[in-house]
């Protein structure tokens, strides 16, 4: 592993990457790396020290606290907001996002970020792989003011950077600045990252398919018909089905495997249940930075308008091929009807 690029030296040779770069945005990157490391080591020793188990707090989205969902939410608050690089913070164990002074209360700051912390936490306590999401906005409000909400509320396809950390067999960090997509691994004995997975690519077709079929009756007939063609014996047919209840699990193993993730509306869930700004937002930023597709059956994620912090939508994404197969069978049908 020793004659790979580091991350920071990867950060540095690409800085030139960043328009009008000051250095702001490696500065970020190099923050959240800083935060991932400390959040790394508790995720990975969870099972030995009490850490474990539920919060006994709900966030906004009315569901149950981890103690590590809090736990990492905190670090990468104090890590970002200490060291004053972005001029504000949304999270999705926040009701609302942070705004940040910079030095001197100046709020010169030009970046802004969205994360989930901690995703597919309810996993911990069961030993499976869960995962960091973030996003990376240049603001829109003028330089020297407050943050503001419509910095946070951009379309994705204006996202100037978003990446994941998976917490699984090894800890890998998965991000890009509009330019690919490159997986770094963490040598955990000298705390190091290196680029192991140079330049991505999203297979664009697959045979792998993850959703929760258990809530199979509550969805959408194009979601029914689609699942009819994976499972149906023809061509390459039936596929696989792998759901980790982990998104950046189950994305990180089709993007290099090939496969498609749904996460469609239901009648328990009618938008959908993941949110747009720091979940499906980033994922698909790197689904299409790799070759890969993001809708939310209909249209691309990256062009949907935000108008809440967190709002959620149906999600599609992974090989463009399934994708767009996915699609076709929801466009036979009016977007909402027919459950
Ligand atoms: P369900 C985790 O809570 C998450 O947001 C994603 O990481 C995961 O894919 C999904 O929800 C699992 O949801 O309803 O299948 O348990």
């Amino acid at each position: 592993m020793n004659n790979h690029i580091t991350l920071g030296e990867y950060i540095i040779d690409n800085q030139k990457e960043f328009q009008y770069s000051s250095g702001e945005l490696s500065r970020l990157l190099s923050s959240i790396k800083l935060a991932l490391k400390v959040v790394n080591h508790e995720v990975n020793k969870a099972g030995l020290v009490d850490i474990l188990g539920d919060a006994g707090d709900t966030n906004i989205q009315g569901e149950d606290q981890q103690k590590l969902d809090v736990y990492a939410n905190e670090v990468f608050m104090r890590t970002l907001v200490n060291r004053q690089i972005a001029c504000g913070i949304a999270s999705e164990e926040e009701d609302d996002f942070v705004v940040v002074e910079g030095k001197n209360k100046s709020h010169d700051n030009k970046y802004i970020i969205l994360m989930d912390p901690l995703d597919g936490s309810s996993n911990i306590d069961v030993n499976v792989s869960v995962g960091t999401i973030f996003s990376i906005y240049r603001r829109v409000s003028p330089l020297g003011t407050p943050a503001t909400k419509e910095d946070f509320l951009q379309p994705g396809n204006l996202q100037v950077a978003a990446g994941y950390v998976i917490y699984g067999t090894s800890t890998m960090l998965v991000y890009s600045t509009g330019h690919g997509v490159n997986g770094f691994t963490l040598n955990p004995a000298i705390g190091t990252f290196y680029l192991s997975h140079p330049n991505m690519k999203f297979p664009e077709e697959g045979n792998i398919y993850s959703i929760n079929e258990g809530y199979y009756i509550h969805f959408p007939q194009g979601v029914k018909d689609f699942l009819k063609y994976c499972q149906e014996e023809k061509d390459d047919r039936p596929y696989s089905a792998r759901y980790i209840g982990s998104l950046v699990s189950d994305f990180h193993r089709n993007m290099i495997k090939g496969g498609i993730y749904i996460y469609p509306t239901s009648s328990k869930a009618p938008q959908g249940k993941l949110r747009l700004l720091y979940e499906c937002n980033p994922i698909a930023f790197l689904a299409e930075q790799s070759g890969g597709l993001a809708t939310d059956g209909y249209k691309r994620i990256l062009d949907i308008k935000p108008s809440e912090l967190h709002q959620r939508v149906p999600f599609f994404c992974g090989s463009k091929k399934m994708v767009e197969k996915a699609n076709y069978y929801m466009s036979k049908y009016p977007r909402g009807a027919n459950y």
